[in-house]
């Protein structure tokens, strides 16, 4: 098997460059903000039911910001875990095994730490404690400075594993204002989880969400739609704190949806959503597909960029707009912003082998014979062709180049 340097990778990522780089080094020096959406998934972006807006917060951010509408997640059996993993790294998880066990005691090159070394501070803000999911560790592995955990955030107002994403938005701005006054560049990593399964938004939080029409009553659809719906909300309000703060027009934002949220539980699920999609809902094409947002300071119009891109990808294209040198680090996503076509792979919650491109989705079958390929834009699925196949073996070896260096690492 052949063994991949950082500068073969990095080749190979510039030879699917258009150039020269757009948005190269927009956000320099900036303070970054991520925001990790517990369970988001893209089609409620935009998305009206009976003339409202579920996510009226994050369509108006996605209206003055990169919009891609074409990302999806990659987890394994870390979920939000190794959502939080795969963005500060651009490194595959290995599927199996949470990725915040995979790398405990290990240093992991990552997003803090090329950060740190230009002065930056980072931290991580999440309401449930930081020993959930191993994170404690992971953060160590990955270098971050401090988290900001349950002991920070306090027990009062609690949806599911911690306090409300209100409160947690709240006291997050007001540790990055003291960031900022104190004269420290951030880079915070804030991971929501109010709309966490099994999304029961307690009452009084009801009149925050969407009033839906009563078909959705009584249905998880329903009930997982108000929980985002709740959580876009929240999010408003950190932008209005971060505004407040004086905090947003300073810096580069990325906002992304970890995983996929949907179960269909029901038949009256399975009509919900074909009234939704106005067709039937798909596996992986709708519901792996998250959101990406990312605003840059001083940029007030917005583009949607339709490039297919994985939670790998979301790294080199923030180092793109920041500036950032990547060059020797091992990098296996690509920037969403300047590459000519992608591809990515996605194992766990799909067979190993799947892989979507800008033009169709993969999927092995149990045989070659049973390939299929499923184009983006028709939706229709036609049997596998030697070339398809190919390009599996190649994301393969390319997926197993990561997983080899993630296990070299010490
Ligand atoms: C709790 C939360 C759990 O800390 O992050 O995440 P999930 O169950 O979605 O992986």
């Amino acid at each position: 098997e052949q063994k991949i340097s950082a500068e073969t990778l990095e080749k190979r990522r510039r030879s699917n460059l258009n150039g020269p780089l757009e948005l190269y080094g927009m956000a320099r020096g900036k303070n970054i903000i991520i925001v990790q959406l517990e369970s988001v998934q893209d089609f409620l972006i935009n998305l009206k039911i009976d003339g409202k807006p579920i996510t009226p917060n994050l369509n108006k951010l996605a209206e003055s910001s990169l919009y891609f509408p074409n990302v999806y997640t990659q987890v394994g059996k870390g979920n939000t875990s190794d959502a939080e993993f795969i963005t500060n790294t651009s490194l595959y998880a290995l599927g199996d095994i949470p990725m915040s066990s995979a790398v405990e005691g290990k240093t992991v090159p990552s997003l803090p730490r090329a950060l740190g070394k230009l002065g930056y501070h980072s931290a991580t803000f999440h309401a449930n404690g930081a020993s959930f999911w191993n994170r404690k560790n992971m953060y160590k592995s990955l270098g971050f400075d401090d988290y900001y955990d349950k002991q920070y955030f306090g027990t009062s107002d609690i949806i599911s594993y911690g306090v409300s994403d209100e409160v947690m938005y709240q006291k997050t701005a007001e540790k990055l204002a003291e960031f900022h006054e104190k004269d420290k560049k951030f880079y915070a990593d804030v991971i929501a989880l109010s709309s966490h399964f099994p999304y029961h938004l307690p009452a009084d939080k009801k009149k925050f969400a969407i009033q839906l029409p009563t078909r959705y009553n009584q249905s998880f659809i329903g009930s997982y739609i108000e929980a985002v719906s709740y959580a876009d909300y929240a999010f408003g309000k950190f932008v209005s704190e971060l505004k407040k703060w004086g905090l947003y027009d300073d810096t580069l934002l990325i906002v992304y949806g970890d995983h996929q949220g949907v179960q269909t539980k029901s038949s009256k699920d399975s009509e919900l959503l074909q009234e939704i999609f106005g067709r039937e809902y798909q596996n992986p094409l709708d519901h792996l597909n998250i959101p990406l947002i990312i605003k840059i300071p001083g940029v007030t119009e917005g583009k949607t960029i339709e490039t297919t891109g994985g939670l790998v990808d979301i790294y080199p294209t923030a180092a793109n707009i920041l500036g950032l040198d990547i060059k020797k680090q091992m990098i296996f996503g690509t920037d969403l912003v300047n590459t000519k076509m992608n591809t990515i792979g996605i194992r766990f919650y799909t067979p190993t082998g799947t892989y979507i491109t800008d033009s169709f989705h993969f999927s092995p079958g149990k045989t070659q014979d049973e390939g299929r390929v499923t184009s983006l834009k028709t939706r229709k699925t036609v049997p596998a062709s030697p070339d398809s196949l190919n390009r599996m073996n190649q994301m393969l070896k390319y997926m197993k180049q990561s997983d080899r260096y993630v296990e070299s690492l010490k």
